[in-house]
């Protein structure tokens, strides 16, 4: 019979090992899961309108924008994964598209109502900046007198607070249903492009101030309780990229890399602490 100085490496040792790497362990069976699409359960959802930038933003969460092929994504079609260290562990994150098509509906209802590990759900914004890719549109809207950035941004924060309001009638039924989310975020992207009116957005979007966004929630809060779920509003940016509308154009007003960098990490950690609350 061995000792217990003996049973100590052999016995110990693999269950330490496990311990040790559990973080590599989680990071590689959450990346596999993904990899091969094996009955995958998203932690966080992320919504938000065509061209509001999901994709970009979730490629500099997930990393995958630091590879040297990245390129700017074109409009997504499909739902799309990634993964990402997110506070303690390596979470699933699923961006539904932002076209308003059958597969978007799916991958909202699929969320909330049948799969069973979603803890939060972002829900990107953009101030109005928001990129329309689809050139028939675009001429459309001009010919309707869209013609300067201030029209077309109107337009975009109308078509928003529509949608932002279909969005939260979902989500109540589903908390409701005793399902749902967690916790929301609002996420105020594209920062650079308003950098010098960022107090403006903030009242616009944020809960904690007395704009459209706070009503709408307050609404929502009167029926589902407010312990129910936790929404906070955050600036974000992940590129200083120009804006453009009708030959007319806006640039980033942040000149430093740094300073976006430190939102984008502030952004990134708060998704964290969220996460890793019991
Ligand atoms: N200035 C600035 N522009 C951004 C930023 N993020 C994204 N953009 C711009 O927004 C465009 C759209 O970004 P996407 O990430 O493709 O948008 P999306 O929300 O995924 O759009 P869909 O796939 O159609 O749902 C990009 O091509 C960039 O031009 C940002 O942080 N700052
Ligand atoms: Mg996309």
């Amino acid at each position: 019979m061995s000792s217990w100085e003996d049973f100590t490496p052999s016995i110990i040792k693999p269950a330490t090992y496990v311990y040790k790497y559990r973080h590599k362990i989680n990071e590689f069976l959450v990346k596999t899961r993904v990899k091969l699409k094996f009955s995958v359960s998203p932690h966080i959802l992320v919504l938000g309108r065509g061209g509001v930038g999901k994709t970009v933003l979730l490629d500099h969460i997930s990393d995958e924008a630091s590879s040297k092929e990245w390129q700017l994504p074109d409009t997504s079609t499909t739902t799309e994964l990634k993964t990402a260290e997110l506070g303690e562990w390596y979470k699933i994150i699923a961006i539904a598209p932002g076209q308003n098509t059958l597969e978007r509906r799916k991958a909202v209802d699929d969320a909330l109502n049948t799969k069973n590990n979603l803890q939060g759900i972002i829900y990107l914004t953009d101030f109005g900046y928001t990129e329309i890719r689809h050139e028939g549109l675009k001429d459309e809207l001009i010919q309707k007198g869209l013609t300067d950035i201030e029209s077309i941004r109107k337009k975009n924060l109308d078509l928003e607070f529509d949608e932002f309001d279909l969005f939260l009638n979902f989500l109540e039924n589903s908390i409701l249903n005793n399902r749902g989310p967690k916790w929301l975020i609002i996420g105020v992207n594209k920062i650079d492009l308003y950098f010098d009116h960022l107090s403006e957005a903030r009242k616009y979007y944020d809960p904690e101030c007395n704009g459209k966004f706070r009503d709408r929630i307050e609404k929502l809060y009167s029926q589902i309780g407010r312990h129910k779920l936790e929404i906070i509003c955050l600036p974000v940016c992940s590129l200083n990229e120009p804006f453009s509308w009708n030959n007319l154009e806006v640039t980033s007003k942040i000149n430093s890399t740094m300073l976006s960098k430190n939102y984008l990490k502030a952004f990134i950690d708060q998704i964290g602490l969220l996460l890793d609350k019991k």
